[in-house]
């Protein structure tokens, strides 16, 4: 492709997914103009045939796509201000971890400027960008995101979560959480074997092949929290509770704190004195879910 012909995108941001991200523009082809508060990180993409924008403002005027992979929401306002008057009939991909409400916030502040907003939730690490384990959660007008679709896919499989800016940072969350949940209790077992003298490292194989099985299981565990039918489960209420009762009891016994099952143990139990132990464990999800 001429380079006249050449896509355009603007990268305002060049920290480690900023640079990753700037990158894999520029190997699809793109005219990849790039700025960063401080300009010294821009040398290497220049050399890779990235056009260096002197301030915000030239940087903001080369694209109809500003893509902002910052620190936080605050910082991507700071940098955005002084080139607001320019906003108008561009998208800003806003790329920075922050709150819901700081996604609000900013997407009406962008669209005080005759912009689109659309929040962005890296789901992935600097080396993931552009290959298939990355993705990332978009949130904000349907249209914008369907006009930029192809440039977002540059950088991660995109999925659109929705027209409320939240909603991308409320997915990234709940990924998140899931996430948590399982390398904790990961780290506690971890602990726990180390009382009988295992090395962590040795259990690592075995997790990992559990969750791989615990991962296959979501769909399932879903589709019984959606439906609220928790009927002809293998695994009920009240086969789960011996388990996490002894989880934590040998726990205790070995000096290991047991705090992170205790909640479950408190849902377990409190599912089955209101009659449904034996529906399946994912009848826990009655007990979370906001009525
Ligand atoms: N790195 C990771 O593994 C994770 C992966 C998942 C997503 N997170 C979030 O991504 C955002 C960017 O993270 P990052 O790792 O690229 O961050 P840094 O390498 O520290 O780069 C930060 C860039 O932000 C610039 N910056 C900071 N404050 C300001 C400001 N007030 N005005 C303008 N620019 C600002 C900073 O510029 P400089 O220090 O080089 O001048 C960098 O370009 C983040 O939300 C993660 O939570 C990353």
């Amino acid at each position: 492709m001429a380079e006249r012909d050449a896509p355009r995108v603007t990268v305002l941001g060049l920290g480690r997914m900023g640079t990753a991200i700037a990158r894999a523009f520029l190997n699809d082809g793109y005219r990849t103009t790039v700025w960063n508060r401080t300009d010294a990180k821009a040398g290497v993409l220049t050399a890779e045939g990235a056009v260096h924008a002197d301030d915000v403002t030239a940087a903001v005027e080369a694209g109809p796509l500003l893509i902002v992979p910052l620190l936080d929401p605050g910082a991507v306002r700071q940098a955005l201000e002084p080139a607001a008057p320019c906003l108008a009939g561009r998208t800003v991909v806003g790329l920075a971890n922050g709150t819901p409400q700081q996604a609000r916030d900013l997407a009406a502040w962008v669209a005080g400027h005759d912009a689109d907003y659309l929040d962005g939730a890296m789901m992935a690490l600097p080396h993931t960008v552009a290959t298939p384990e990355a993705f990332f959660f978009y949130s904000g007008p349907e249209r914008a995101y369907a006009e930029h679709r192809t440039a977002l896919e540059v950088m991660a499989i995109a999925h659109h979560v929705g027209a409320d800016p939240a909603a991308a940072e409320v997915h990234s969350l709940a990924v998140l959480g899931t996430g948590y949940a399982a390398l904790t209790g990961f780290l506690h077992a971890a602990a726990l074997l180390e009382t009988f003298g295992t090395d962590p490292q040795t259990l690592a194989p075995a997790a990992a092949a559990w969750l791989r099985g615990m991962a296959a299981f979501l769909p399932e565990l879903a589709g019984q929290a959606g439906s609220g039918r928790y009927g002809d489960a293998a695994s009920t209420i009240d086969l789960n509770r011996p388990a996490v009762d002894a989880l934590i009891a040998v726990s205790g016994e070995r000096g290991v704190d047991p705090a992170l099952h205790r909640p479950l143990k408190e849902l377990l139990d409190r599912r089955s004195a209101d009659g449904h132990g034996d529906d399946s464990f994912a009848a826990v999800y009655e007990l979370l879910r906001v009525r």
